[in-house]
């Protein structure tokens, strides 16, 4: 295979063509990161996910000095809400429902500020956003025809958090044929025992959604 390299990964390695390769970081937003987001207003201590802006970080130098196509996606919705299904807007009893204001804007609300990526990990000029009204990346967007379009078969996943929008998208993708590696300190939970589950159930049974791998791994891979 022209340009491909061997990642460490569980359950096994995996020999990927980086020239059909994406980086895929998932709703690295001040909503789910920072105070007076949605992440908070659910009940969550958003502290437990900052450890990912690191490892996301070094992954994202490495795939843009390697001209890797790099895509970054936002869960929120339109300011009317008319993508808000009723039963995700009432589901709960957060502080702030989805459209409430907030100190950082109108709850996941797109166009707000806490809406928005993260400074640590902004996208730069060419990087792709997708949003997305739903958990999976795939659901209501136009990620599959953004893929196809540029020849993408394999996925490096990363972001928040990992029990729900990562790996909610991981199985929209593996279904769709796309090899899924997901890097293990490159996501975060509210909840630690959720983030180890997430992984070991992507992994498990041979790799039956994908395979895990980390940051270290993919710098040393794309070097
Ligand atoms: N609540 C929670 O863990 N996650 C979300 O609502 N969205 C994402 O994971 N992005």
């Amino acid at each position: 295979m022209a340009n491909s390299r061997k990642l460490a990964a569980e359950p096994e390695p995996i020999e990927l063509d980086w020239t059909a390769t994406a980086l895929l970081i998932i709703d690295m937003q001040r909503d789910f990161m920072e105070p007076g987001g949605f992440g908070e207003t659910l009940g969550n201590d958003v502290s437990q996910l900052a450890r990912a802006v690191k490892p996301i970080a070094a992954v994202l130098d490495a795939a843009r000095a390697a001209g890797m196509l790099v895509i970054h996606t936002r869960e929120g919705h339109l300011p009317d809400l008319s993508d808000a299904p009723p039963a995700k807007i009432e589901r709960g009893a957060p502080s702030l429902r989805i459209g409430d204001p907030g100190p950082m804007g109108r709850i996941l609300i797109r166009g707000e500020v806490g809406h928005d990526i993260i400074p640590e990990l902004y996208p730069i000029h060419g990087e792709i956003v997708i949003d997305k009204p739903g958990k999976g990346a795939f659901y209501a967007t136009e990620l599959g025809d953004v893929l196809q379009h540029h020849g993408i078969e394999n996925l490096l996943v990363c972001g928040v958090t990992t029990e729900v929008c990562v790996n909610t998208t991981v199985r929209e993708a593996n279904d769709r044929g796309y090899r899924c590696v997901v890097l293990a300190d490159g996501c975060a939970s509210y909840f630690p025992e959720f983030h180890e589950m997430g992984l070991k159930m992507i992994k498990a049974q041979g790799g039956i959604f994908g395979w895990v791998s980390d940051s270290a791994a993919v710098l040393e891979a794309l070097s």
